[in-house]
């Protein structure tokens, strides 16, 4: 785990990565470096993970500073130690339907709606939202399990008349309590993976839960929802990474 400069978030999510570790039994070590790190610097961190043999999963947590080249950073990173799923190879597998690793947010997701017995299968899925990270993996996830998807972001027209249509729902644009109950289908799965923290420091979704409950028919909280099962994925996908780099087999 990398974590460049002293975004608090960012430092909470990966204590939370740190201690997942600790009680799955994985090894880790986590880099802290200064919000002064060059981008040459950072370069040279990941040019050792990758060749280290003891190390499986390399994540470089987001966002970087910003005089540091998300997009570069990404690309540096050997794609069978990518246990983010962010290298375009692995995002390209992912677009393929066939892939080692899946973004960890949008598996989260996806572990959500199959240990609840939901099945996706010709449902109205939306997804509010179109980051690399989040709305365009998810879509892909949801259409390899058969929904009909529709992706909405910010110049949609008509936002509530998609999201009334979606047998299940995925808000993941970053506003907080953005989607109310009277855009949402009576019964509907409604998954929230926004994380805003508001200025009296409490944490909230993307929806408004007080209004969405009485509509939807499951819907996840915000914290423990989505969050912690990022976390769980990425135990997933670290464990997956030490089989492929050890056997150089998949799974
Ligand atoms: N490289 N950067 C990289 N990989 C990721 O997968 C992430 N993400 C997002 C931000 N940057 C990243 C995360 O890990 C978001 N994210 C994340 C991880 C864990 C939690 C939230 C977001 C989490 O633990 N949420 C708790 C509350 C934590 C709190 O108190 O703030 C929850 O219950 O939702």
């Amino acid at each position: 785990m990398v974590i460049v400069g002293d975004d608090p978030a960012s430092r909470i999510y990966v204590n939370n990565k740190k201690k997942a570790c600790a009680e799955c039994g994985i090894y880790s070590e986590e880099y802290a470096l200064p919000e002064s790190t060059t981008q040459e610097e950072l370069l040279e961190l990941i040019d050792r993970l990758n060749k280290k043999s003891d190390i499986s999963g390399i994540l470089v947590q987001l966002p970087v500073p910003e005089h540091i080249d998300e997009t570069t950073i990404i690309n540096a990173i050997n794609p069978n130690k990518d246990v983010d799923a962010f290298h375009p190879v692995n995002v390209g597998k992912i677009m393929v339907g066939n892939f080692d690793f899946v973004p960890c947010t949008p598996a989260g997701v996806m572990e959500l709606i199959n240990e609840s017995g939901i099945d996706v299968s010709g449902k109205e899925c939306v997804v509010v939202g179109r980051s690399n990270i989040v709305g365009k993996p998810q879509a892909m996830l949801l259409l390899h399990k058969n929904g009909t998807v529709t992706i909405c972001h910010s110049r949609t027209k008509d936002l509530a008349s998609h999201t009334k249509n979606a047998d299940i729902l995925v808000a993941a644009v970053g506003i907080p309590k953005f989607i109310t109950g009277d855009m949402i289908k009576p019964g509907a799965v409604v998954i929230d993976v926004g994380i805003n923290r508001l200025e009296n420091k409490k944490l909230c979704g993307d929806v408004d839960f007080d209004s969405a409950e009485k509509i939807a028919g499951a819907i996840t909280p915000v914290p423990g929802g989505v969050g912690p099962m990022t976390i769980a994925m990425l135990m997933k996908n670290t464990v997956r990474a030490a089989v492929i780099n050890r056997t150089g087999k998949q799974s």
